[in-house]
């Protein structure tokens, strides 16, 4: 019997323009193995797996696949087959699948099989697709690179430095966290507190996301490439409502229009991205945004806070500049000597004459040989945690935020009535209009911009801990976890 199911691949994947994905991400040599698996090559730099010495952790690159059915040309998301054993890759690398959709997977892990540092080069892998419908599609591997945060307890607050630091109760000290379970707020002893009322968090059920247990952070910002790559694998209308080009004048450089919206400095950080904007890219990635609590974690680690402390854990901040190198390019760095003992990022003085007028590439200062201070790196890795770009995370001071339960996204959005939008349950303001500024009540901003001055940028600075812009911040993006 003549089989009458067909299957055709077009393949325009990153072969021939790697850059189109973000930071040094390659993936290349697609081709349809069988009618459900998809092989091909990956390659990334700096990686690294470590049990024996802090930060204990390792990096990943979170993998997920879109098709187009090409009779309707319309993208959607691909799950693929939930048993590990299904899917293989080369050493020096594992998968791993995490569980956490449910009875599907929206995507998987790849990451260092044991203890190794170093660039991954050219590593097969083959995906097993499920679930796939009768069709001819085109197919498109995505990777984004992610920073295990293990699982630990950690402290909120720098010793009430900081604008609207957390503490514990109404002492003057930072609060642990040592568990997902329920934070009472107020003056008590163990409830989460900030000394000044206009600060203050509302009670955190268990179900948000306190920080403690183990999540990958996106390891950089989201990048304008990025970006870019997300409004065009969606529907045409879809694309319209999250079409965000900026302006060249605070650094982003996005041309053409939908479908072939181009950004011709792909590996910078994506500013000007509304809240609805920033909460349908963690959808459609199948990732979630943070709660300010998580953010805490990703930069602090488990150590005992520092007054006033930025990312790298000091409080001494060296300004990225005064030249910007190799600007536009893949290798975007900047000229600066580090004062000794600090960190750098892109900041400012307040006003929009910042030496840097706008974002830098993602990891700017980061090398194969830099020391968490000289990359400005957050204690398991994370880039541009202070500066660069604000991240949008969720808010502890409003129900909105503290009913968010930390589920993930499914990969698709909103088709009607409203297009383009996230629709997940517990997200706070998915359809937040873009032109308010007081359209948001869940959302918060951390860890300073561009053009905020240094106290913005403290780790525990919580000065728009209620941001209620919907709109695109020139300073404005953020970034995922999972
Ligand atoms: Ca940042
Ligand atoms: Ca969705």
């Amino acid at each position: 019997m003549k089989d009458t199911y067909f299957i055709i691949i077009v393949f325009f994947m990153s072969l021939s323009r790697p850059d189109l994905v973000a930071n040094n991400i390659q993936i290349s040599n697609v081709s349809l193995t069988n009618d459900s698996t998809l092989s091909f090559n990956i390659s990334w730099d700096n990686s690294w797996r470590i049990s024996n010495a802090a930060p204990y952790n390792h990096d990943a690159v979170w993998i997920f696949i879109k098709r187009k059915d090409c009779a309707l040309g319309q993208w959607s998301h691909v799950n693929i087959d939930t048993n590990v054993l299904t899917h293989t890759v080369g050493a020096p690398l594992e998968v791993y699948i995490d569980g956490k959709d449910g009875s599907v997977a929206k995507g998987l892990f790849l990451r260092r099989s044991s203890d190794g540092v170093g660039n991954v080069s050219n590593t097969a892998v083959s995906i097993r697709m499920s679930a796939l419908p009768v069709g001819e599609f085109d197919f498109r591997v995505l990777g984004i690179e992610m920073v295990q945060i293990p699982q630990d307890s950690f402290q909120v607050g720098d010793g009430n430095t900081s604008t609207g630091s957390f503490k514990d109760g109404n002492s003057s000290n930072p609060l642990w966290i040592t568990s997902e379970g329920a934070i009472s707020a107020g003056s008590a002893p163990g409830s989460i507190y900030t000394a000044v009322s206009t600060y203050r968090p509302v009670a955190l059920p268990a179900a948000y996301p306190k920080g403690y247990a183990e999540i990958y952070c996106m390891k950089y910002e989201i990048s304008q490439g990025q970006y870019v790559d997300f409004v065009n694998l969606l529907t045409s209308d879809q694309g319209a409502a999250r079409q965000s080009k900026g302006s060249t004048t605070y650094r982003t450089n996005i041309s053409g229009t939908w479908p072939v919206l181009i950004a011709n400095t792909p590996h910078r950080a994506m500013n000007y991205l509304a809240w609805t904007d920033f909460l349908a890219y963690m959808d459609w990635a199948a990732l979630r945004p943070m709660t300010e609590l998580e953010f805490e974690k990703i930069c602090r680690g488990p150590g005992a806070p520092v007054a006033g402390e930025y990312a790298w854990g000091s409080s001494i901040i060296t300004d990225a500049g005064p030249t910007v190198q190799n600007d536009g390019s893949p290798t975007e760095g900047v000229s600066n000597t580090i004062t000794a003992g600090g960190g750098i990022a892109n900041y400012g003085s307040g006003s929009l004459s910042s030496v840097v007028r706008g974002p830098l590439r993602c990891g700017f200062a980061a090398n194969a040989g830099t020391t968490r201070l000289e990359a400005g790196a957050g204690y398991y890795g994370v880039m541009e945690l202070t500066g660069n770009v604000y991240e949008r995370a969720i808010t502890t001071r409003h129900t909105a935020g503290s009913g968010f339960t930390g589920n993930l996204g499914d990969g698709e959005l909103s088709v009607a009535p409203s297009a383009g939008y996230a629709n997940q349950s517990s997200w706070p303001n998915q359809q937040a209009s873009i032109s308010s500024n007081s359209s948001v009540s869940g959302s918060a901003l951390r860890g300073g911009g561009w053009n905020a001055s240094a106290s913005y940028h403290r780790v525990s600075d919580r000065s728009y801990s209620y941001y209620q812009s919907g709109q695109r911040g020139l300073n404005i993006g953020g970034r995922g976890v999972r």
